[in-house]
């Protein structure tokens, strides 16, 4: 039987703000692990990781690092993806990748486990897991879907620093602290570290993610458009998104306006439907404040979904606000979610 077999399980960028996670969500969920290999750059070969009470040391990932590895957890970014998850596959890895590299390769499986899941019997070595905001609307609306039909989406994010890395979290940190102290910032990550301007993200709000397309559009917001299309199998689906970025450390934070297709629907029928919805915690009592925030959803694995009422003008129209931890259901807990259902599905033996 499968399910009691363990495996040699690989994590690429496990110094990382996502590898870190990825790491400790394996140890919480208690993941069959019969071998565990950390992988990095060359700058932090060497170093000790802590694992179910063992040390491991980080080794430089190389093409010859996944030989005889079972799984690989990438999120090291797209040029380690494109580099290495087909040296790993080679060696006869299933790759789990966090990057935007593969996602919209149509040979390439994107998977939300609770949308999703069958798509993983179609991988050919490589599992996209992805965007962190597209992953918790899509929770969001999946269900919404399934009951009311869904035409139409207009999302609005309040992203976390965390999305860009743990550089990010420190530039944050560093920028609040000076500034309370009156000292002079100067802004080196955010919005986009290899661009040439960097603002202050420390009491401001940037509304830029990613780099920008021709369209006007960021790629992130892109990345949310296609990927939710692609995800729900809904290629006419209307789907438009503004990223911004807030000097929140954690937690993904989304205004989520959508159109049914059926008529008739109240936002009680809504709130019913998202409420025994699988992944989701819905906190929506205005009449006691409840609703969710992500200081609240860090370090937990659902979506939180709140704030649902019924668009004044549009009959088919509603509103929501969704919020997760980016780096949980966003990248590293999906990303092993996906793993355990390769297992549970046999794909993976
Ligand atoms: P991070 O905190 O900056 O960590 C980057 C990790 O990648 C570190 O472990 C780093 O190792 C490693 N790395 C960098 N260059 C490498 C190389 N040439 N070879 C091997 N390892 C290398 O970034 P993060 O936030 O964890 O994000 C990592 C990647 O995950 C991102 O680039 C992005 O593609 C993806 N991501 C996806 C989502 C999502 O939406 N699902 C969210 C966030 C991030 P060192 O310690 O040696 O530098
Ligand atoms: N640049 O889709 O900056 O791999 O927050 C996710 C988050 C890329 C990704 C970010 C990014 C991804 C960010």
């Amino acid at each position: 039987m499968s399910e009691n077999k363990a495996f040699h399980v690989a994590v690429v960028g496990a110094t990382g703000a996502v590898g870190s996670q990825m790491l400790k969500t394996l140890e919480d969920r208690k993941f069959p692990i019969s071998k565990l290999t950390v992988l990095s750059s060359a700058r932090s070969a060497g170093k000790k990781i802590t694992f179910n009470g063992e040390e491991y040391t980080v080794q430089e990932a190389k093409p010859e690092s996944f030989e005889g590895v079972d799984i690989a957890l990438f999120s090291a970014g797209g040029s380690v993806s494109k580099a290495l998850a087909p040296e790993a596959v080679k060696r006869g890895a299933v790759v789990v990748d966090n990057t935007s590299a593969f996602r919209m390769d149509k040979n390439t499986p994107l998977v939300v486990p609770e949308v999703n899941k069958d798509e993983l019997r179609n991988h050919n070595g490589i599992i996209a897991n992805p965007n962190c905001s597209t992953i918790q609307m899509v929770v969001a609306l999946n269900p919404v879907y399934r009951e009311f039909g869904l035409s139409k989406v207009i999302v609005s994010t309040y992203q976390a620093v965390s999305g860009a890395g743990a550089s990010a979290i420190e530039e944050l940190n560093i920028q609040t602290k000076a500034l309370l102290n009156g000292e002079e910032i100067e802004p080196k990550i955010l919005p986009v570290k290899s661009q040439e301007k960097h603002y202050q993200i420390a009491f401001n709000a940037i509304p830029q993610i990613d780099v920008f397309e021709e369209n006007g559009f960021t790629f992130e917001e892109m990345k949310m458009i296609n990927e939710t299309k692609k995800i729900m199998s809904l290629p006419d689906l209307k789907v438009a998104a503004t990223c911004v970025r807030l000097p929140v450390a954690v937690g993904h934070s989304e205004s989520v306006y959508f159109e049914i297709d059926k008529e008739g629907v109240s936002a009680e029928d809504i709130k019913e439907v998202l409420k025994g919805a699988p992944g989701i915690t819905l906190q929506d009592d205005p009449s006691r404040q409840i609703y969710p925030m992500p200081a609240d959803c860090v370090g937990k694995p659902d979506v939180f979904v709140g704030r649902i009422r019924k668009d004044l003008h549009e009959e088919k129209g509603f509103h929501m606000w969704v919020v997760s931890d980016n780096l949980l259901k966003g990248a590293a807990l999906n990303s092993v979610q996906i793993a355990e259902s390769l297992i549970e599905l046999g794909i993976v033996k």
